[in-house]
């Protein structure tokens, strides 16, 4: 499913975004951005040691929640790894909504100052931080919608929304058809 916003598109797939050739991969990770399970541990697997070197050695205190730091990808066949610290849902009146949303927009500000032409986002938060899944996906693309209407003067990017399930597709595609209703 593919939507024009010009200069700039989003996309929805199913797929492994390990396997993805896009200039950023966006990682949902942990405040602390140790190895963890979910996308996380397939991006360090597929990555190889490089990027928790890196992490290491330029962000030793972590990444505050809602907020997202750049890595060399490794054997990613991409230029970066956007690590992106999405909310635990706690019931979702913890700020978890705006934690997301700053999740989406942190990534794109970062593919503009990275020159990226393209970034490929998981469903940051559905998994075992536990957002519910409808929630999360009106969330992400509404926010990916916002920064499009506000980057109108910036370089085309193609925004790819990677989904690893077939129920998780279904949900980004049902809510994208309702936003452009
Ligand atoms: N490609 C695309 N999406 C994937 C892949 C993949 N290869 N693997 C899983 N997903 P999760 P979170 C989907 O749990 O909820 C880690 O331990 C998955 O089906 O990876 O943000 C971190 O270190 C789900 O739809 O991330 C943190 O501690 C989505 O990716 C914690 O999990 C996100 O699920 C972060 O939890």
């Amino acid at each position: 499913m593919l939507v024009e916003f010009a200069p700039h598109r989003l996309q929805l797939v199913q797929g492994d975004i390990t396997r993805q050739s896009v200039d950023a991969i966006v990682n949902a990770a942990n405040a602390q951005l140790q190895i963890g399970g979910g996308v996380d541990g397939a991006i360090h697997r597929a990555g190889g040691p490089a990027i928790i070197r890196e992490i290491e050695s330029r962000y030793p205190d972590g990444c505050p929640t809602g907020q997202a730091v750049a890595t060399t990808a490794g054997n990613l066949p991409a230029k970066y790894v956007f690590h992106a610290v999405g909310p635990v849902w706690r019931g979702g009146h913890q700020g978890e909504p705006e934690l997301l949303r700053s999740c989406y927009r942190v990534c794109l500000q970062l593919a503009f100052q990275h020159s990226c032409q393209s970034i490929a986002f998981p469903a940051i938060s559905t998994g075992i931080y536990g957002y519910p899944l409808d929630l999360a996906a009106e969330t992400a693309l509404d926010e990916i919608r916002k920064v499009f209407q506000a980057s109108a003067d910036q370089p085309p990017l193609e925004v790819r929304m990677v989904l690893f399930d077939a129920g998780t597709f279904a949900a980004f595609a049902r809510v994208l058809e309702t936003l452009l209703a």
